[in-house]
């Protein structure tokens, strides 16, 4: 981390150093849905660097567009308007803070409940029926492309029912979330060599998420090393990652990855994200079929619900899975 004397708009904003060409990674799983190899790819690269950019997934541009222009529509519109469907939490409008522990980044978003495979009714947020409609198409197509997703894992697993990952998240009473991220450019840090932290180093808890962003780079990840790279956009594909529970169920096999997002300092940054979570009851332990004989689950037994009050009550770059570890 870079340590700054003064700079007052991104104070209290964590500062990483700026990324160079040299950090892109070079060796990133491409999986093409459509094909016949997609199970096995899928596997492997979630053992790998649970992580991977997913194409020919079969949702339209126009899909994932609409909701881009309507997202940058409500972040254009001004600060007092945006407050209106505030607080962030439960869900809402939030600017710089993340969660409720004293986490801060360079960026401002919309937290939104998911019902079954579209806004939950209950959800205040966007009022605007055009955001609604773009969020409710594309929160349907994502759904659907993270359940194909959770089969392949399933199958290339060896799993024999192909639902056994998928219908936690089909699952009444599913626990998933979405998340529509602008990260703003940080002109004040143009040429110092730093950038400011758009959204700091963290697992996610859940069991998948399905990220699409516009044109603008800034997300990486953790290599298994402890290396950090820059993941090179492409505002046409998916890149999936692991979450902590799906490391659980597969007993570590699949790695949930950490990974952070690093603010531009001339272009914004867009990104919508689906987090698909189990029911709150759902138990979260290696599944039978994947433990080999004698084999002992690595983590202690919790449900969803629990796992998830603990993950909201840390703070955000804790390896909450290692107070799991038996
Ligand atoms: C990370 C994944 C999702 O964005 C999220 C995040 C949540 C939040 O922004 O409120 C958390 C973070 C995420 C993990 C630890 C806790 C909760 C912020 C934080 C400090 C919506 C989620 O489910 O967990």
């Amino acid at each position: 981390m870079v340590v700054l004397a003064s700079t007052p708009a991104v104070d209290h904003i964590p500062l990483l150093r700026s990324p160079v060409p040299g950090d892109y990674f070079s060796g990133m799983p491409v999986v093409d849905l459509s094909s016949p190899g997609a199970p096995r790819a899928i596997a492997d690269a979630c053992e790998r660097f649970g992580f991977f950019k997913l194409v020919n997934h079969g949702v339209p541009a126009d899909t994932m567009d609409r909701l881009e222009s309507e997202a940058v529509r409500f972040f254009s519109l001004p600060q007092a308007d945006k407050d209106r469907s505030g607080p962030a939490y439960p869900f809402g409008y939030g600017s710089k803070r993340i969660g409720l522990n004293g986490d801060m980044g360079w960026l401002e978003y919309l937290l939104l409940a998911v019902d079954s495979a579209s806004l939950s009714g209950a959800c205040a947020v966007p009022s605007c029926a055009l955001f609604r409609a773009a969020l409710n198409e594309y929160i349907a197509a994502v759904r659907k492309v993270a359940v194909r997703v959770m089969e392949a894992m399933a199958e290339g697993l060896g799993i024999a029912a192909v639902d056994a990952l998928s219908g936690m998240v089909t699952a009444e009473g599913s626990d998933q979330v979405f998340r529509v991220n602008h990260y703003p450019p940080c002109h004040a840090l143009q040429g110092l060599g730093c950038s400011a932290t758009g959204f700091g180093e963290h697992t996610d808890p859940q069991l998948i998420s399905v990220l699409r962003s516009n044109g603008t780079s800034g997300l990486q990840i953790a290599l298994q090393d402890g290396q950090w790279v820059s993941v090179p956009s492409d505002r046409d594909a998916f890149f999936v990652n692991v979450g902590d529970s799906l490391q659980v169920l597969t007993n570590g096999r699949f790695k949930s990855v950490k990974h952070r997002v690093v603010a531009n300092s001339l272009k914004s940054r867009v990104s919508m994200i689906y987090f698909g979570g189990p029911a709150m009851t759902q138990r979260i332990a290696p599944l039978p079929q994947l433990l080999g004989a004698g084999e002992q689950s690595l983590y202690k037994d919790f449900t969803w619900g629990e796992y998830k009050k603990a993950a909201y009550n840390s703070r955000l770059g804790d390896n909450r899975l290692a107070q799991s570890h038996r």
